[in-house]
């Protein structure tokens, strides 16, 4: 067949291929996956041409994990200035941003609370009492990124995919990536991220980096995510008995919040370590979410690959019609 995709004008490679391969014809009977390649690629080129109709620009990615339509998760035509950085929660919670702000956000004791999130890497964290005056600190974090999930706690249990890290011991993550243990200190890498969370048996600290928090052209939120903004301010506010970051976390509606504010840090919490569902922050962007991009070529990329996909299936030779195997052709 010819090669269609040499005709567009495509800005990175690493989009075309994943196209490719996911609209790419597998060798089945009649009753096999040409069936799937030939409705997928129908479905796929009507919804084309009802974005390109409509102007809708949403599309679903799956579960977040880079499965899925991962053809479409391409960088917008502009792509994003990096944003790399360090980021510190500790003790009662303390939190020291990206750009070197400071804030205490208490929370309420037994709440969660979600701390980071982004595509494909969503962190919440439990808060525990704290002595007899209100305070509290993390107890327990759970990641979920993409199907993984890694849960620790003040005392150093981890437990990755449902086994147990054990210390010393260095486990692959689903689709890349590792957690990692070495006595009271366990590392978590994964996409764009890394924490390294020292375990206290009474709290947890931990560190947040990444090298640039916008590669999958995605920016962070959460309660200590939201301090990876690209611009030198820093955001200091509320500190010391009874803070709840006022003054350093927007509200629901993206502005900052004043210095004295309680009632912001309820738009962060969550319901459970694994909850992913954020209504109020990047909820876009959690694992059930759906992504929006705005780049007008990835609709007619989209559009192109069903076609492409939907002729293929019509007129390749031993396929639908003869129920027989039809190795290697490809775009
Ligand atoms: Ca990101
Ligand atoms: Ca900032």
């Amino acid at each position: 067949m010819m090669n269609i995709t040499n005709n567009f004008n495509i800005n990175s490679p690493r989009p075309a291929l994943q196209g490719l391969s996911a609209f790419a014809p597998v060798q089945t009977g009649i009753f096999g996956s040409g069936f799937g390649d030939l409705f997928g690629g129908l479905a796929q080129a009507l919804q084309g041409l009802a974005d390109m109709l409509g102007g809708n620009t949403s599309y679903p990615v799956g579960d977040g994990s880079g499965n899925g339509f991962s053809f479409l998760d391409r960088q917008p035509a502009s792509p994003m200035k990096p944003i790399s950085g360090e980021a510190r929660i500790w003790g009662d919670p303390h939190f020291i941003g990206a750009d070197g702000g400071q804030y205490d956000v208490q929370g309420e004791a037994g709440k969660t609370y979600n701390l980071l999130s982004d595509k494909g890497f969503q962190m919440n964290g439990t808060f525990e009492k704290w002595g007899d005056d209100g305070a509290t600190v993390v107890g327990k974090v759970g990641i979920t990124a993409g199907s993984n999930y890694v849960q620790v706690d003040k005392t150093g249990n981890t437990i990755i995919n449902g086994q147990e890290l054990k210390d010393g011991e260095r486990v692959q993550l689903r689709n890349g990536g590792y957690a990692e243990r070495k006595g009271s200190e366990i590392i978590v890498k994964k996409g764009e991220w890394e924490v390294n969370f020292q375990t206290q048996g009474d709290h947890i600290n931990m560190d947040i980096r990444t090298d640039n928090a916008v590669s999958d052209g995605v920016t962070p939120h959460g309660l200590i995510g939201q301090t990876f903004d690209a611009d030198d301010d820093a955001r200091n506010g509320d500190k010391g008995s009874g803070a709840q970051g006022g003054g350093a976390i927007e509200r629901a509606d993206g502005s900052m919040s004043q210095a004295g504010d309680k009632d912001t840090v309820k738009s962060y919490e969550v319901s459970a370590l694994w909850d992913t569902t954020f209504h109020n922050h990047n909820s876009d962007f959690a694992q059930q979410g759906v992504y929006h991009d705005q780049a007008r070529e990835t609709m007619q990329f989209a559009m192109m690959m069903g076609f492409s996909s939907l002729i293929n299936n019509l007129f390749a030779n031993n396929n639908l019609f003869s129920g027989i195997a039809t190795p290697n052709y490809r775009f």
